[in-house]
């Protein structure tokens, strides 16, 4: 096969990466601007290199026409996940999605790969729209929290230097530290509820100032410099209490200093002078 056919043949699964990261990471934005604790924390993607494709089509002897569709991997998408209570959330939205069909699930969280190995993964068929109409094709999507990540991705490199033959004290190593990963996930599932509590506190208060700074932004609209100047000052000292109810009270009163504002620029605006409001 010509380098110009490798280019045509992955071009697609190059399309279904970009537009299945953006929007995995528009739900991530949704739930982050809801105050909500988003079940994804990071996603990434990648094509499948032609050598990395060369290699499994030689290890599972597959022909160059059957490639596409015995390959499931081409297109690999990354769910980064904080808690494992996470990865069943994200299975459950993509299962809901009308973009996308699941046609295969390998739970190695249940069943964790005698290397140690843990994820979630997900085969699903994906349409892109290309030049020459729809295309379908298979996306592997893979669900796993960042110890299990930190784990997989060690492995990797490990596995990479030694050819796929790791040494036995390597080996012993990693399901030692796979052993401590799933500690790790453990501890950190049972302090879940404070430690959602508590981004969740600081999410209300990051949207809720950049929230009051657009509102006090559109005030010099309506009103004087000095008069903004006065009501910045106020915020900047109800900022320093770090009083998020103070805060809300603040955007409340932000709201109907606007309305007075606004309703006095009307009063002062005759009907024919152009800048009606
Ligand atoms: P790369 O470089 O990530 O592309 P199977 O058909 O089940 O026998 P298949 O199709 O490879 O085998 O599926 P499987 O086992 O679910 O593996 C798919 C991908 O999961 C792998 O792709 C890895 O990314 C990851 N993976 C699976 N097992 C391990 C493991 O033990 N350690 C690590 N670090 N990753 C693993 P590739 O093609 O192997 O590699």
């Amino acid at each position: 096969m010509e380098i110009q056919l490798w280019k045509e043949l992955l071009q697609p699964y190059e399309q279904a990466v970009t537009e299945l990261t953006a929007k995995f990471n528009c739900l991530r934005d949704e739930f982050r601007k809801n105050n909500q604790h988003s079940p994804i924390e990071t996603v990434s993607g990648r094509v499948k290199t032609v050598t990395s494709i060369l290699e499994k089509m030689q290890k599972k002897g597959i022909d160059f026409d059957r490639l596409e569709e015995e390959i499931e991997d081409i297109a690999g998408i990354r769910i980064i996940c904080q808690f494992v209570e996470d990865i069943e959330k994200v299975t459950v939205l993509i299962r809901r999605r009308y973009d996308m069909v699941v046609i295969e699930k390998k739970d190695y969280l249940a069943n964790h790969k005698s290397s140690g190995y843990r994820s979630y993964h997900m085969i699903v068929w994906y349409t892109v729209e290309t030049i020459n109409g729809p295309k379908q094709i298979h996306v592997e999507i893979q669900i796993r929290t960042m110890a299990m990540n930190f784990w997989a991705t060690t492995e990797h490199s490990l596995q990479y230097k030694y050819k796929g033959v790791l040494p036995q004290h390597v080996s012993k190593q990693l399901e030692v530290i796979a052993d401590s990963v799933y500690q790790l996930d453990t501890q950190m599932s049972r302090v879940r509820s404070e430690i959602i509590d508590a981004e969740n506190h600081s999410e209300t208060r990051t949207n809720l100032i950049r929230d009051i700074v657009t509102r006090i932004e559109n005030l010099y609209k309506v009103t004087s410099h000095r008069e903004v100047e006065k009501i910045q000052d106020e915020f900047y000292r109800i900022f320093k209490m770090n009083d998020i109810d103070e805060l809300k009270r603040f955007q409340r009163h932000l709201d109907v200093l606007a309305e007075g504002f606004r309703a006095q620029s009307v009063d002062y605006t005759t009907p024919d002078s152009g800048n009606g409001v």
